[in-house]
């Protein structure tokens, strides 16, 4: 059998300036190890990160000093196969020089036949910096190639955009600048005699309940000859000889299966998986082998014409989806360092809001295989761009040949994934053709650079390479070489960000009908909890000099005050701030989610802006560094379900609606209540419903005069309970902005009770409140209901898991609030 040899582990890190050395871990990073060696300090506190640029502009090298197995050093070939190296190496073995690289996001592997021994082999990687790189590269072009964030985000580097590397490590308006440089990803040594298989990818296609499976398999091969690939799936064999050579070394086999069971997104069906095994023999002995695990599911991208414009929707498995999720960036700054439990709990907490896509979004990476892994389990679909984001690219002859490596790595790498729903390509970089003077004024040469780079190559290498995908060149974008508004509403997908950069009220949601809508979102301030880690006490205020500069978006800061302006009072407090902010955010996404939800099929997807992120900062994101829950991800749980009862207020009317992506027929009942605020139901109107499947459709319309015959809309608030037989839910609206109701606090009785791992909360008021928020101070978990409105004679019971296995919550760990608390 071929052998392979880990070099992961223990390397040793050294300085290039001074001749200083430390500890270094591969895969890994130079920021990660320098924290490790505690030369730098906690990175995200205040602005230490101005402090921390000196290392991105500095060279590092990376040593190992290695022995080597004889499983290895007995075969007539070795290779060393790096599958990431962050970005431009030098890669030295026992003085012999094996290359150079330009690009984290391929895989590089270097022929070292001969040249490895027993012991004391020397592996040196030297890596230059990254800053210097990119702007010695801008310096020597005859043309700028201009990029978002050079002037407006506090800390950016220059010329990003023409090295291919994780961009926002560079800075964006949600993250700090570390331009990292390491071995971010595994290094091992192989070792064969006749040949190995470098990589596997595989393709499928369905034909009435019939499933064919390609195995594309690229060998390294060192001996011409003949050999035998076996593949095995679903109980089936299928055994082939082939003839190769070198010119000749990739090998193609098939196998149909006969209604296997498929692979379902969330909320569809069962997420069934499948384990394919390749088998590679050479003169009747096993040589090598790889096991992969595939899910069958057919992906159509319907774009039809129809009374709105085109269609722009996926079917899964002849079923078509509402998309609903997140817009995710990378979970560190430093992702070398990302392990499987880092993944697990933001994609699950993912899963538990009803989601089924996350958009792994072109300024970050294309991530780890854990990723993938879990979103094939968690029935989570992704929509993956290529690495591209918010500027023009180069199109020349050498960055069209990086780039298509990188494509070609990535989508052999991806393949089996049966989450992996399309490839995209590119972030905004349509778009942002009108966003720079050069691009404008120099239109014609930018488009047809831009053309080349997303339509001509990188479209051309994912239809050959993956064609049971669909592709779409950019987010947002009409389509294919259609080079209109990119935010047309009335095909592709849109970006709809005229609520946070262009101000407008959370009411011009409402008349945005979009056919997907891809990005849009609203900012919040992260969590006592999260911003204590970060801060100095003396920080803690909202245009304090370090909350501005935790806060990248030009706009940030300002821009939740005034929104905050239009509808609640300002809250007194720094502590109610982040509360009504968190509400605020949570508010502006259920709008927008409910209304593009409701006019289903016409838009068919809501992607929030954003899931995860990557420091303690404001920003759009629905889950906190670290993990926390802020109080649009409870909302989630209750606008992402797969029924949905909604409220269409105007002025003169309230319409309930109901909203099914469920692909069956749907029977149940709901209870439009109109409510005082000293907790009287002054009316009600109980009505049942049938919804087809996938249906949404307006179910009552009441108009004022019979809904609030004589009540001031100030002093009223409705309730709508709803029910699809199995779910319960509750959903409200007030009649008028928060600011001008009748809040007031309120008796609340709080009572914990231990169930087994769970801390059950019973809670009990005298009047309604809004917005109730409980927080775990100090404590990791999460509660299975929050942000909800607490209604008297209606005791909420909620539950709360912990997370950092410090057991129960108890009464002095728990805190809560709600709307009227801050309003007063
Ligand atoms: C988008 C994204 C990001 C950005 C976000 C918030 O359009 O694509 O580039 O971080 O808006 O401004």
């Amino acid at each position: 059998m071929n052998a392979t040899y880990s070099l992961n582990g223990p390397w040793t890190l050294h300085r290039d300036a001074t001749g200083t050395s430390y500890p270094a871990i591969v895969p890994g990073d130079v920021y990660s190890d320098l924290i490790d060696a505690e030369v730098i300090d906690r990175p995200f506190f205040r602005d230490n990160e101005r402090r921390y640029q000196w290392v991105s502009e500095e060279k590092w090298i990376y040593r190992r000093e290695f022995s080597v197995p004889d499983t290895i050093l007995e075969k007539s070939v070795q290779r060393i196969v790096f599958e990431g190296l962050d970005t431009f190496a030098s890669i030295n073995l026992n003085g012999v020089c094996l290359g150079t690289t330009e690009n984290m996001f391929r895989r590089y592997e270097y022929d070292v036949t001969g040249l490895l021994r027993l012991d004391g082999n020397i592996l040196r990687i030297v890596f230059d910096s990254p800053v210097n790189k990119a702007r010695s590269i801008g310096e020597q072009l005859s043309f700028k190639i201009p990029y978002t964030g050079e002037a407006e985000w506090v800390a950016t580097h220059t010329c990003r955009n023409l090295i291919r590397k994780c961009q926002c490590q560079a800075g964006w308006d949600w993250g700090p600048a570390f331009l990292t440089s390491g071995v971010w990803k595994d290094v091992s040594l192989v070792g064969f005699d006749a040949a190995r298989i470098r990589r596997v990818k595989t393709v499928q296609f369905h034909n009435g309940g019939k499933v064919t499976v390609k195995a594309f398999v690229q060998l390294d091969l060192a001996s011409p000859g003949t050999y035998t690939l076996s593949m095995e799936i679903g109980g089936k064999t299928i055994v082939k000889e082939f003839s190769l050579d070198p010119g000749n070394s990739e090998a193609m086999t098939e196998l149909t299966l006969n209604q296997p069971a498929l692979w379902w997104p969330r909320g569809y069906g069962d997420q069934n998986l499948h384990s394919l095994r390749i088998t590679l023999h050479h003169e009747q002995t096993l040589i090598d082998e790889q096991t992969l695990r595939v899910g069958f599911r057919q992906i159509e991208l319907v774009q039809e014409p129809d009374e709105f414009g085109e269609a722009f929707y996926f079917r899964i498995n002849g079923v078509p989806i509402f998309l609903k999720g997140y817009n995710w960036i990378p979970a560190s700054i430093f992702p070398s360092r990302l392990k499987r439990d880092d993944y697990s709990t933001l994609l699950q907490d993912a899963a538990l809001a009803h989601c089924n896509l996350l958009r792994v979004w072109g300024g970050g990476i294309y991530e780890h295989s854990d990723f993938y892994d879990l979103c094939d389990e968690l029935g989570l679909l992704v929509w993956q761009d290529f690495m591209f984001a918010c500027a023009m690219y180069p199109w020349d002859d050498a960055f069209l040949a990086n780039v298509s490596e990188e494509a070609i790595d990535q989508i052999w790498r991806l393949s089996p994934h049966p989450s992996l729903l399309m490839w995209c390509g590119n972030n905004e970089c349509e778009q942002a053709l009108d966003w720079y003077p050069e691009s404008r004024v120099h239109r014609d040469q930018f488009l047809t650079g831009y053309h080349k780079l997303f339509i001509d190559t990188l479209g051309r290498i994912a239809h050959n390479e993956s064609p049971d995908r669909p592709y779409w060149p950019s987010s947002p974008t009409n389509g294919s070489g259609i080079y209109g508004d990119p935010n047309d509403s009335t095909r592709g997908d849109v970006h709809y960000w005229e609520v946070w950069h262009g101000g407008k009220r959370f009411q011009s949601y409402l008349s945005v009908l979009p056919r997907m809508s891809t990005e849009y979102g609203f900012q919040s301030v992260p969590s006592l909890d999260t911003l204590e880690a970060a801060m100095e006490p003396s920080d803690l205020n909202i245009s304090s000099s370090m909350m501005d500069y935790h806060q990248r978006s030009a706009i940030g800061n300002r821009a939740m005050v005034e929104h905050m302006m239009y509808e609640y009072r300002l809250p007194t407090s720094f502590k109610d701030f982040v509360y009504l902010s968190q509400v605020q955010q949570a508010m502006a996404m259920k709008v927008a989610t409910e209304h593009w939800r409701r006019i289903k099929p016409r838009n068919m997807g809501t992607i929030i802006w954003q899931l995860n992120d990557i420091w303690p900062g404001n920003s759009w994101s629905a889950l906190e560094y670290g993990g926390k829950w802020k109080v649009l991800h409870s909302f989630a749980q209750r606008f992402f379900a797969p029924v949905l009862f909604s409220l269409v207020k105007s002025s003169s009317a309230v319409e309930v609606w109901a909203t099914s992506d469920r692909p069956y027929l749907v029977q149940g009942s709901f209870a439009l209540q109109v409510h005082s605020f000293d907790g009287i139901v002054l009316r009600s109107w109980n009505e049942s419903f049938a919804l087809n499947a996938q249906e949404s459709r307006q179910l009552l319309l009441l108009e004022h005069h019979t809904l609030i015959p004589k009540e001031d809309p100030n002093h009223v608030f409705l309730v709508l309970h709803g029910t699809d037989g199995s779910e319960i839910s509750i959903n409200w609206e007030f009649l008028v902005p928060a600011k001008h109701c009748p809040l007031s606090d309120a008796q609340v009785e709080v009572e914990l009770r231990a169930t087994g791992a769970q801390t059950e909360i019973t809670l009990r008021t005298d009047r309604p409140i809004f917005h109730v928020w409980l927080d775990p101070i100090g404590r990791h978990g999460i509660f299975d209901d929050n942000g909800f409105i607490l209604l008297p004679d209606t005791p909420k019971v909620v539950r709360f898991t912990p997370r950092d296995g410090s057991g129960l919550l108890k009464e002095e760990e728990l805190s809560y609030t709600h709307l009227a608390k801050t309003q007063r």
